[in-house]
């Protein structure tokens, strides 16, 4: 069965040209030049065509940071993973890689298992795993050898959540020093986590409770200094390095020093970064704010960052944006946090829309079209060993295409969105350009706005080694 997509714009990290993507069954065979239909056509009753005049032809977004499932503040992400992907779908996204979570005092298989589990067959788009290594010791430093041979090819610390993700610095630096061994990329949550809870019980004693409060004591400070150590602990180590959410000016200096260095060291941010604030979100009357509760936090709008992080968008500074899409709803979840801002689960959804979100970069000029997909598809396949399965629209890679409307305008709204919460961060944000049409795998999955896919049609993705290492 044979698919020709016409009439469209492919855009590929390295530009845009009109031309026409035969699909073969999962996969794309060919990228033709523009009128070649009639020759395909002719071969067999089967064929569909699809138009897509006027339309971007994008390679499907792949979000490597997303936490569907996951446990956390004394519940769990609303978002499971049918929920979730097909969330993700809804929104171009055709890949994510989740975190699995190995815990403190358990086995790493166990908890990997775990959720291979909750992952098989409830995706709607293709998943991978990264693995978060939450207790160093030579039984997990083993395991990372044995996960790596298994397509579990990066691993996330924590220099955050004192007594729960949390790593010390010896840890950090055994568990860099495995992953020089076996090839791996270690992704950081770079914030100190000691100093950020001392400075949460101080403001608490203070009464100072409210929202914006968990923003004001995760000083941007102690993301630009976590972010320092792990660069000399990664070099200490001779580990490749990726920082995960960064959120801020200075942290972002940190990276750029060290490229600049010639130190292999990446980071992303996320929508959430690039466009809300502590004052405007995080610091919403009443408990508002809580929805915006996410760690790293949201920075001030009266500094430079969103500015800044679009510039290191521009100058590959900053290579992925991801979401870290952690949804919890107000009602029952966020609510815990009420009287004491310390209890408000950490995190944000957004799985749904990021490619909308950073398509806005290009309508006002911050980054090319190019950019755009290289950012949120082409560079994250290639940075976590997806690619050229994944990520890129050419022959031999899997069928995942998105046709982008960039004559469409909407807004976001809980009203209208798919994921599992009460809620939108980004309610009423204008949104120029839609996607039209997803394709997975060569199955088409969204169309005329319905989902036309089922739970387990996603599939488990053994992953490469990453492609920026080598
Ligand atoms: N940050 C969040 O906001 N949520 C989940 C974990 C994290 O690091
Ligand atoms: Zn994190
Ligand atoms: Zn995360």
């Amino acid at each position: 069965m044979t698919t020709l997509i016409k009439g469209g714009t492919v855009v590929s990290a390295t530009g845009a040209d009109a031309a026409e993507v035969l699909v073969d069954g999962e996969t794309i065979v060919a990228l033709l030049a523009p009128g070649s239909d009639l020759a395909v056509s002719a071969e067999s009753g089967a064929n569909t065509v699809i138009d897509a005049t006027g339309r971007y032809v994008i390679p499907g977004g792949v979000d490597v940071h997303t936490h569907m499932e996951l446990p956390f503040g004394g519940t769990s992400a609303s978002d499971t993973f049918e929920t979730g992907t097909r969330a993700a779908a809804w929104g171009g996204t055709t890949t994510i890689v989740d975190f699995a979570v190995q815990t403190y005092g358990r086995q790493v298989r166990e908890c990997l298992d775990e959720w291979m589990a909750k992952a098989e067959g409830n995706c709607a788009i293709d998943y991978g795993f990264h693995m978060i290594v939450g207790d160093v010791n030579d039984a997990s430093m083993k395991e990372m050898d044995i996960l790596v041979d298994e397509g579990i090819t990066s691993f996330k610390l924590f220099m955050a959540y004192p007594g729960v993700f949390y790593s010390d610095d010896g840890q950090i630096l055994r568990a860099m020093q495995t992953a020089a061994g076996n090839g791996g990329l270690i992704m950081m949550h770079a914030e100190n986590g000691i100093a950020i809870d001392l400075l949460a019980e101080q403001a608490v004693a203070r009464g100072e409770t409210d929202p914006i409060y968990h923003g004001i004591v995760r000083r941007e400070e102690l993301e630009s200094e976590a972010t320092h150590r792990a660069i000399k602990l990664a070099k200490v180590g001779a580990a490749p390095l990726y920082i995960v959410h960064l959120s801020a000016s200075e942290a972002l200096e940190e990276v750029v020093r060290a490229r600049d260095n010639g130190a292999n060291v990446f980071a992303e941010t996320c929508p959430q970064y690039l466009y809300l604030s502590l004052e405007d979100h995080l610091g919403k009357p009443g408990f508002e704010g809580a929805g915006y509760v996410c760690s790293t936090p949201l920075r001030s709008k009266h500094q430079h960052h969103h500015a800044d992080l679009w510039k290191g968008l521009r100058t590959d500074d900053l290579s992925v944006v991801s979401t870290d899409h952690c949804p919890f709803c107000m009602k029952d979840q966020k609510e815990l946090g009420k009287d004491d801002f310390r209890a408000i689960p950490n995190g944000i959804g957004g799985v749904e829309h990021r490619m909308d979100l950073i398509y806005q970069g290009v309508v006002t000029g911050e980054i090319s079209l190019p950019r755009w997909v290289e950012l949120c598809a082409t560079t994250p396949a290639r940075m976590f060993g997806l690619y050229p399965k994944k990520g890129v629209i050419q022959p031999g890679a899997d069928a995942d295409i998105v046709l982008y409307d960039p004559k469409a305008t909407w807004s976001i709204s809980v009203d209208n969105h798919h994921m599992n919460m009460d809620y939108s961060a980004y309610e009423g944000f204008e949104v120029n350009g839609k996607v039209d049409l997803v394709m997975s795998r060569g199955q088409v999955v969204i169309q005329n706005n319905q989902y036309l896919g089922k739970a387990g049609d996603g599939k488990y993705v053994r992953r490469g080694l990453s492609q920026y290492l080598m």
